[in-house]
């Protein structure tokens, strides 16, 4: 079998076992464990417990693969192949018992920088959903046994997802973006889970989603499941503190891109 088959099984094996363990806690009632950038930015003790598990399989499994993890960071690895994991993606809605959160793990070429790795396999699992979408480079994009597609008509107007960061001081300027792409929307969508808005897109749930501030793990399997599904994926402002990720199929991928860069241009933000 191919490594990027291989690295497929393995990421949506891991995903689905990490993602029993982080229901099975927020059934048993979860523990705030620290704040990181502010105090809406929580870390529980199952998004370390998770982290854990998920670390524990892959050095099992694939010794010598790099790692980066949102909880317990970046260990550089002697392979070519580095995985990018967000043990529990929506870390705010599984505290409120939301349940749009996902285990999002994805297997780069390369180091863990978005700028220059090669995508390979990825796999966002949805436990309170029981949804697992996958993507395997050059083998398309599923959710279950069923091919995704993003979609190609937004003549009503696009439907979008969005996010916002954790600092209140970033909100004034991601509402003018808001303003900005709306007149190109029929609606908006604010899932709180960046990876669960990329699977979306790519299963046709989505038009489109643009979202300042995020970090690698919350995209590296969400955009991978994207291109899978035909549509575009990119980032803007990649040397700023808050780049911008723009999703979506092509017509409503650059549409978004123009709007947020004229906008750039209009407001230098
Ligand atoms: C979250 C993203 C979400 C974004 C939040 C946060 P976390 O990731 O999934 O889209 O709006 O600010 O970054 O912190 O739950 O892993």
């Amino acid at each position: 079998m191919s490594l990027e088959l291989d690295l497929g099984e393995l990421a949506a094996d891991i995903a689905r076992e990490a993602g029993a363990l982080a229901r099975r806690r927020r059934q048993e009632g979860v523990n705030l464990a620290a704040t990181k950038s502010t105090l809406a930015d929580i870390v529980t003790d199952a998004d370390r417990e998770v982290e854990a598990l998920i670390r524990a399989r892959l050095r099992a499994e694939r010794p010598g693969d790099g790692f980066l993890g949102e909880e317990s960071g970046a260990e550089a690895g002697e392979t070519d192949v580095t995985w990018v994991v967000d043990p529990i993606d929506g870390t705010v809605n599984y505290a409120y018992g939301i349940p749009a959160y996902n285990v999002s793990i994805a297997a780069v070429r390369g180091s863990a920088d978005p700028t220059t790795w090669e995508a390979l396999a990825g796999a966002v699992f949805a436990p309170a959903l029981d949804e697992l979408f996958t993507a395997v480079r050059g083998r398309g994009a599923w959710l279950g046994s069923a091919r995704l597609a993003v979609t190609t008509d937004s003549a009503a107007g696009a439907l979008l997802g969005t996010g916002f960061g954790y600092d209140p001081a970033t909100h004034d300027g991601d509402l003018a973006t808001v303003r900005r792409v709306m007149t190109m929307a029929r609606d908006l969508r604010r899932m709180g889970a960046a990876a669960l808005d990329l699977a979306y897109v790519a299963a046709g749930r989505l038009d489109g989603y643009f979202e300042r501030g995020l970090s690698p793990w919350d995209f590296a399997a969400g955009a991978l499941l994207v291109s899978e599904a035909g549509g575009k994926f990119s980032r803007l402002d990649v040397d700023s503190a808050r780049p911008m990720v723009i999703a979506g199929g092509a017509d409503v991928h650059d549409r978004l891109r123009t709007l947020v860069n004229d906008m750039a241009a209009v407001t230098g933000t």
